[in-house]
């Protein structure tokens, strides 16, 4: 069976995202997820300049050898955008496999580990009250876990916290602005860990010990700073801090270890099992956050995680909205198979999104399941798709009082 016809689709149904669609000479479809946010076009011609051409007339069956061959062959290795590639590669050739044999793709992973993927959801808040709003309609809609973020007194924006849901609608944090260079937000790292601690504080004190909580630091503290934070948040008993550090230098984590027991996730912004080797060797995390979309998918991700499991780290799959629904089915049927299953990140997608992607996955009870239909479960309306063009759209960048640009 083999890989007839390569199509890269970047639509934008509210934000940006690239699909791969590979098509089998008998016909079969396989999708996979290429979205790298605010690099979209970068992985697009990749995908369709450097990798299309060596797909055609391959065997699909061969996933392991079509993940190899782009990774190993091009003498260039690594990186988001090459992962970002390949991860769509992947993904696509287990949708195909799994159509195919009439299986969801996680039978093929190696059955059923659980009876679904907790998920957590993002609540945040400019005010307590508004935080606390949030909370509540992720509650009310069965989350069981949830991020928190809030707004710092003395910052006019700051990243990860929405626009105020005190009305009760829904959250809508759409964190790349639409223009053509990225936005600059203002940011004072003292300023945010002086308040960051009474906000969970409050948290603790009104919804009460069960709810399992989750805070993101993107990557904005020194190891020193970060230790400062684990330590400030232990008696809120976190479910993790996030990327509390510059994720390149692996060695910080070290510090921050020694200091706090607040449990650490890290890796969004890794791509490959390279980038965890010392941090997973020296138990210095306690979760792995890379994505199957951004990690070169379900074949490479697999094998990261199981890493991972000889010294008890397990997974956190990062799934914000710039993950499209395939990349989010991917990381469910991964989820559902592993042993060392944490937890899933979980922002749903807007109603444009879900009418160019028809999805098969359930959420129930707190629970994320990627469905019984064979392959990943996903499938793309072309035609919808195309009325949604790309849209050039950025993160914003930070700068600290006095103008110096600062890290993520
Ligand atoms: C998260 C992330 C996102 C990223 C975004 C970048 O934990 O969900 O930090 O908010 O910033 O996905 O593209
Ligand atoms: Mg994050």
């Amino acid at each position: 069976m083999r890989i007839e016809k390569v199509d890269v689709i970047v639509t934008s149904p509210g934000r940006n995202f690239v699909t791969l669609k590979l098509t089998t000479g008998d016909g079969v479809v396989g999708l996979g997820d290429a979205t790298l946010n605010g690099r979209e076009l970068a992985v697009a011609s990749y995908l369709r300049d450097h990798v299309a051409a060596l797909l055609v007339g391959r065997q699909a069956h061969n996933i392991e050898d079509t993940w190899q061959y782009p990774y190993r062959g091009p003498y260039w290795r690594r990186g988001p955008v090459t992962m970002a590639a390949i991860a769509a590669v992947d993904m696509a050739l287990w949708d195909i496999k799994g159509k195919v044999a009439g299986l969801p793709v996680y039978q093929l992973l190696g059955g059923r580990s659980r009876r679904g993927a907790l998920a957590y959801g993002h609540a945040s808040g400019t005010t307590v009250e508004a935080l606390f709003t949030a909370i509540r309609n992720l509650r009310d809609d069965g989350f069981k876990a949830i991020r928190i973020q809030a707004g710092v007194p003395g910052l006019a924006r700051v990243y990860g916290v929405g626009s105020d849901q005190l009305a009760g609608q829904r959250y809508d944090y759409a964190p790349a602005a639409r223009t053509t260079v990225p936005v600059e937000e203002d940011w004072d790292t003292a300023a945010y860990l002086r308040h960051i601690p009474g906000v969970f504080e409050a948290v603790r004190a009104q919804f009460g010990a069960d709810l399992l909580l989750l805070h993101d630091a993107h990557h904005r503290l020194t190891p020193n700073q970060g230790a400062q934070l684990g330590r400030a948040l232990e008696p809120f008993d976190l479910f993790w801090l996030e990327d509390c550090t510059p994720a390149e230098n692996q060695e910080a984590l070290r510090l921050v270890r020694q200091h706090t027991t607040t449990p650490l996730a890290i890796g969004e912004v890794f791509n490959t099992v390279w980038d965890y080797q010392q941090i997973i060797r020296e138990q210095l995390i306690d979760y792995v956050r890379s994505s199957v979309t951004h990690t070169g998918g379900i074949t490479h991700v697999k094998k990261l995680l199981e890493y991972a499991a000889q010294y008890q780290i397990k997974s956190g799959m990062h799934g914000p909205t710039d993950v499209s629904p395939v990349g989010m089915a991917a990381a469910m049927h991964l989820g559902m198979s592993i042993h060392n299953f944490g937890i899933q990140e979980y922002m749903k997608h807007g109603a444009k999104t879900d009418l160019v992607f028809e999805q098969s996955f359930t959420w129930t009870d707190g629970l994320l399941h990627p469905g019984a239909k064979p392959g990943l479960g996903v499938e793309l309306n072309v035609d919808e798709a195309g009325k949604y063009p790309y849209e050039q759209a950025y993160l914003p960048y930070n700068r600290l009082a006095d103008g110096t640009v600062h890290d993520w």
